[in-house]
């Protein structure tokens, strides 16, 4: 054969395959679309972490273990001889399948993952795979998950495991368990997967009825090459159960946020935050640091509008019964859904790329709901709607709100106000609905705000790093690990009404306010003049949006702002102190305007 008839050959191989591929892409894209429609519609689930660890419930051998409960095994080193013995006492009369869906149903929660395997090995489900289960190794003998399976049927409530795919603090092989096998180079993790995780899976996806998802989580040890053969091994039994973003490697159906994060910016992919009640997953007798109803709906909406879902957990104790603050919160969190849930399920994300200072929105077409968490005196004032608005009222009673829309070209500012009324309608979340013509059209600048404030958030700056290398974006929008002086941020804004403002550094501290490093000299340059400042700590302050993790404020120095314009900062260190390698942990840089 010529070499010109072999290239025509190879081309044509090369273009079929190609195709092929594309063509598989294009059908694996579809059925990811198609299995996340209920999902994406859901928006709220709940969580429950329930297993033998309810038993001790935080407390081993006389000794408050601190941390989260379902971790106790690993937190007090306890054999697994010893720790094997908790399932002879497992027997949890009070479970009543019904009751749990009722729970979840109360708040408005469309799916529960429920976890099936925990890292600490043991199935909470009948496994013919391991005798290490609730059927066989306990006097309870049932199994719960076969009874919550009928009852979400009953219940029109989508049923979701949660299973530790690489952590098994039980099995030799498994991830996590140097107390029992120090030894870690003669763990077979593929071994591990082959003989329990797998067949495990096949289990779960089999015995059930369909599963509206697999909750893989703790990826650790697992390959690239074993998270896919595990997503598809899903794929292949129930096509339409969806895989976490746990799983790893990214080869989910959707990514998940770190526990209790809520991510923000720009979130190109599906996500979900699973989220603590309280601050443990699995029951603890000493946890009552309960979250009030109002910061659970102000996560769940502020989740919903950066486009994620909202999975919420509850831990049931050791005799079945789901903690009674935990069934009140949720009570509460439904009657608030009862009145606003188009404002939720499956509602859109904010049209505005920033927070804005009164609260956040959520949308659908032809829709924009303003969740005022700030309710005002007499007016609520945005900048930057382009949509005409044809009606505003309020969700919770439909009474009419009046308002007015104006656009100022020579500035490029358009404004509405609303004027509410005096008193919130509701003390947790009140909804102002705008009915306006298809999707919401909005000015994305950076621009200040009606309190005359400019906020300029960490995770819209323009990073100047070797991609990969030095600071990044945390998944809460936070730029961290700046560690490099040559490392800069810069940030381009709209300035409506010019005057002098006050430059103020907002940083974060670690989680539960665990570190913070100061100290660091920078310079910023703005609207023509140059301020050297220091982050130091001028006032510690609760996150409104995340209590885990706190502010720390810094006054870096004085801007004058003559006219209203287009305006650019370059935030730059000239030093960065660090002895825990925590460096710069910024969230925003604000020019707060100086009273006159
Ligand atoms: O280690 C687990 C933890 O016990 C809990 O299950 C959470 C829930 O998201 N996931 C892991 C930590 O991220």
């Amino acid at each position: 054969m010529s070499f010109a008839r072999q290239g025509i050959g190879l081309l044509a191989v090369s273009l079929a395959l190609t195709t092929a591929t594309s063509f598989a892409q294009t059908t694996a894209e579809q059925a990811r679309e198609k299995r996340l429609q209920w999902w994406r519609e859901a928006r709220f689930g709940m969580f429950i972490h329930w297993g033998l660890y309810a038993i001790p419930a935080g407390e081993w051998k006389g000794q408050l273990i601190p941390g989260i409960g379902e971790w106790i095994m690993n937190r007090a080193k306890i054999p697994v001889a010893e720790y094997e013995q908790l399932a002879k006492q497992f027997n949890p009369v009070k479970f009543n399948a019904d009751q749990w869906v009722a729970v979840a149903k109360s708040a408005g929660a469309k799916y529960i993952v429920i976890t099936s395997k925990h890292h600490d090995g043991f199935a909470m489900y009948g496994s013919r795979v391991s005798k290490y289960n609730i059927v066989d190794a306990t006097p309870f003998r049932r199994d719960p998950i076969k009874e919550l399976a009928a009852a979400c049927q009953r219940g029109g409530v989508k049923l979701c495991f949660y299973y530790s795919q690489t952590q098994d603090w039980h099995e030799p092989d498994g991830d996590g368990n140097t107390w029992d096998w120090p030894d870690v180079s003669k763990k077979n993790f593929a071994r591990y997967l082959e003989d329990k995780v797998k067949p495990q899976v096949r289990e779960l996806l089999t015995n059930y009825g369909p599963i509206g998802l697999i909750w893989f989580d703790t990826p650790r040890v697992i390959t690239a090459e074993q998270s896919q053969g595990l997503r598809d091994l899903v794929h292949s039994i129930q096509p339409d159960c969806i895989v976490s973003g746990r799983v790893g490697h990214g080869v989910g159906d959707y990514d998940s946020a770190g526990d209790n994060q809520i991510s923000v910016g720009v979130v190109k992919r599906d996500w979900e935050t699973p989220v603590t009640m309280n601050d443990t997953w699995g029951f603890k007798k000493d946890d009552s640091n309960w979250k009030s109803p109002a910061v659970l709906i102000k996560q769940l909406t502020r989740t919903v509008s950066r486009g994620g879902n909202y999975l919420l957990n509850v831990g049931p104790t050791a005799e079945g019964l789901i903690p009674q603050p935990s069934v009140e919160r949720m009570a509460q969190i439904g009657a608030w859904l009862r009145v606003n849930s188009e404002a939720v399920n499956g509602a859109a994300p904010s049209p505005f790329p920033y927070e804005l200072p009164w609260g956040l929105i959520t949308t659908r077409t032809g829709k924009m709901y303003l969740h005022v968490f700030e309710w005002p005196k007499n007016e609520l004032v945005i900048h930057g709607l382009k949509s005409k608005v044809g009606k505003a009222y309020l969700l919770a009673n439909k009474n009419t709100v009046k308002f007015t829309q104006s656009s100022d070209k020579a500035v490029d500012l358009d404004v509405l106000r609303l004027q509410l009324p005096a008193t919130p309608p509701d003390a947790n979340d009140s909804i102002v609905a705008l009915e306006i013509e298809g999707r919401a059209q909005v000015d994305t600048s950076l621009q200040q705000q009606p309190d005359g404030t400019v906020t300029l958030v960490a995770y819209l700056a323009e990073m100047h790093n070797a991609p990969g290398q030095g600071m990044r974006v945390d998944s809460r929008g936070v730029v961290e690990r700046w560690l490099r002086k040559e490392d800069w941020l810069s940030w381009d804004f709209k300035v409506t009404g010019p005057g002098d403002f006050e430059v103020v550094l907002v940083t974060s501290e670690q989680k539960y306010g665990n570190g913070w490093e100061g100290g660091h000299r920078v310079t910023l340059d703005t609207a023509g003049q140059q301020i050297a400042g220091a982050v130091n700590n001028d006032g510690r302050e609760e996150n409104p949006s995340d209590n885990y993790w706190p502010y720390v404020r810094s006054k870096a120095g004085r801007v004058k702002v003559d006219k209203a314009g287009r305006y650019h900062l370059d935030l730059k260190p000239e030093s960065i102190e660090t002895q825990r390698k925590l460096g710069l942990t910024l969230v925003s840089v604000m020019l707060v305007p100086v009273a006159k």
